[in-house]
């Protein structure tokens, strides 16, 4: 059963703070393209929703969930980002690697996240069936692609909280909770 509180879908804009200072990256894996579009709709449109100006916005695609690491590698090489976001879509009836993928993507981001010390986002379904993952991908369950924006924004603002403190500044000229 899903809790109110985990499904960031339904956040108030008051609890998030304001992203039009952040830049973010979006890597979509084009594996189950029919969800993870609308993953990447959902979350291009909550950052904006906060105020992120598009061209802060750096998305690219890469094949499949397993070269989420990769491109996210690749973006945090390349671009000034205050977190990346990835998308991805893994059916379980329909491969056996359904676990070697899963674990992979999800030990590969969390390194990543670790090394680089920017926010790596795990917007992943990992579903039994297409039924499950249309149900989150802007169906009853709601859209997750929505969640990891909120939640990149989320541990941007996180991070500059930290810093601020660290510099002496106050917070409270900023929209950060
Ligand atoms: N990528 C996904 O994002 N979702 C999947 O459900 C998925 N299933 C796969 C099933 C098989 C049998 C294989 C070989 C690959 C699959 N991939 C899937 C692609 C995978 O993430 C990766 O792109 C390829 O394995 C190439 O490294």
């Amino acid at each position: 059963m899903v809790s109110k509180n985990k499904d960031l879908s339904q956040s108030d804009k008051p609890q998030v703070p304001d992203a039009s200072a952040f830049c973010f990256g979006i890597v979509t894996a084009e594996w189950n393209p029919q969800i993870t579009n609308t993953l990447l709709e959902g979350a291009g449109q909550t950052l904006k929703q906060f105020n992120c100006k598009q061209e802060n916005i750096y998305s690219i695609r890469v094949p499949g969930s397993y070269e989420l690491t990769a491109g996210a590698h690749f973006l945090l090489q390349n671009y000034k980002l205050d977190a990346v976001i990835c998308l991805g879509c893994v059916i379980q009836g329909e491969t056996r690697h359904f676990e070697f993928i899963c674990n992979a993507v999800a030990n590969g981001l969390t390194e990543l996240s670790i090394k680089s010390a920017k926010p790596v986002i795990f917007g992943v379904l990992t579903t039994d069936n297409m039924e499950q993952a249309l149900e989150r991908a802007g169906g009853k369950r709601g859209n997750k692609g929505v969640e990891a924006a909120v939640t990149a924004i989320k541990m941007a603002g996180l991070k500059i909280r930290f810093l601020l403190q660290k510099w002496g500044f106050s917070l409270a000229f900023l929209n950060i909770v």
